[in-house]
């Protein structure tokens, strides 16, 4: 912020301490939609997780742990312990014996706090029964609320086999959206494959004869099913189209033209490097520079498509926004997984209000926790506050000082409005 600049002000202007501290507010009071969660509906029962153990033993802190455990401490000797000790393990590695100063184990910290707990005062076993004694709807409410989240996205894969049962019965849930979720179809087609035989859908391994378009009655029953926000996968930083693979014969013969057919976004997550230290299960995913010629690719051959795109490599998210410039078909979202920290969040909004002005969607939250939203809303809603508040006020050093109203809009648009503007297109 150029606070030297020797523009005045206008006479009626708010002061800019005045004008930080109306951003500020905007942004903490602005209802946020997370596009992007994990989280289950408590229809789903045990897969909508919450609680301490929950908290902790979540694979961002199990990596994070792994870097302090004793060398004799096996990957497989953690693993084959009780969620409960493995919680107790990384309460001592991450809290007890360093201070939490990694964003996720602050968020712990952050979460605690706004639930009103004092994490000093309190062991494990008081806090599990501090979180015991919730119902997991009037949890979901709480959570919401302390986050200030209007609506929270899930991320639903007909290939999971505790998931798949639930939608037989699951007649919605006005605070839960879902995604559908085609990881196995595109990254392992031998294998999804085989499964959609098994279910009865006439494919073959080298997708001839009916294959595609049984691939695509496959995604109509689920979006059906699901009524889903968007169809999404993860993609490998070497990921490429177009490309002469199944996955690519897919993206292009079933799954755009099944998105264009219900008019839903079509959303790559790209970068992620599965498993490179497998012994680490969940937590051993890594990142890898993605070739954004295949996303420059999509957008030129699929005009009619809509592509709802986060990039996990820090030295993407400049040629993301510059493509984002070129391509209106093309919407970039949220701080995902290892740019979800502070530095990064600050940086990457910074560029995108540089190029797009307030056109795409700063955050979703990941979170696997229901508790989780609080922290990591809380503390992105810190940082793009601050961006933002460094934004008004240079605007207004350069003549132009936004009012509430004007603030309140961007934000909204910032927090889901242009997502939701961008899905209705
Ligand atoms: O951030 C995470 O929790 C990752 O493990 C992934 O789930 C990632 O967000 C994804 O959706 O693949
Ligand atoms: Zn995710």
């Amino acid at each position: 912020m150029n606070t030297s600049a020797s523009v005045p002000l206008l006479a009626d202007a708010p002061s800019l301490a005045d004008l930080r501290a109306l951003v500020s507010d905007v942004v903490r009071s602005t209802p946020a939609r997370d596009i992007h969660t994990h989280l289950y509906a408590p229809h789903f029962q045990d897969l909508l997780l919450y609680g301490i153990d929950e908290l902790l033993v979540f694979h961002y802190l199990v990596a994070e742990s792994f870097r302090g455990f004793q060398r004799d401490l096996s990957y497989e000797a953690f693993w084959s312990l009780s969620k409960a000790a493995q919680a107790e393990l990384i309460w001592e590695q991450l809290f007890i014996r360093n201070s939490p100063l990694s964003e996720a184990a602050r968020g712990v910290i952050t979460t605690l706090n706004q639930l009103s707990i004092e994490p000093r005062a309190h062991d494990l076993p008081a806090l599990r029964q501090w979180f015991a004694r919730w119902n997991a709807d009037e949890y979901t409410d709480h959570c919401m609320k302390l986050a200030n989240v209007s609506r929270l996205c899930m991320t639903n894969s007909p290939f999971d086999d505790e998931e798949r049962p639930a939608w037989d019965t699951y007649r919605g849930d006005s605070r839960f959206d879902a995604a559908l979720r085609i990881d196995p179809l595109l990254m392992d087609w031998d294998a999804a494959g085989q499964q959609l035989s098994r279910w009865g859908y006439q494919v073959e391994p080298d997708l001839s004869g009916q294959t595609i378009a049984e691939v695509r009655r496959f995604l109509s029953e689920w979006t059906h099913r699901m009524n889903p926000l968007f169809v999404m996968v993860s993609l490998p930083p070497t990921f490429a189209f177009p490309e002469h693979s199944a996955r690519g014969r897919l993206i292009a013969e079933a799954v755009l033209p099944h998105c264009a057919e219900f008019g839903l976004p079509f959303s790559p997550m790209l970068g992620v490097k599965k498993l490179v230290n497998p012994a680490l299960r969940l937590a051993g995913d890594s990142v890898g520079r993605s070739d954004l010629d295949a996303l420059i690719n999509l957008c030129v051959q699929f005009p009619e498509n809509k592509f709802l795109v986060t990039a996990l490599a820090r030295e993407n998210q400049h040629e993301l926004c510059v493509l984002a410039r070129k391509f209106r078909n093309l919407h970039p979202f949220g701080c995902w997984w290892f740019t979800n920290i502070p530095s990064i969040i600050d940086e990457m909004t910074r560029m995108r209000l540089d190029l797009l002005g307030p056109t795409f969607t700063a955050q979703h939250s990941d979170a696997r926790v229901l508790e989780q939203i609080i922290y990591k809303w809380t503390h992105s809603r810190e940082v793009i506050g601050g961006v933002l508040a460094d934004r008004y006020c240079d605007l207004a050093l350069a003549g132009w000082t936004a009012s509430r109203p004007e603030i309140e809009r961007d934000v909204r648009a910032l927090f889901g409005g242009e997502f939701e503007r961008f899905c209705a297109a």
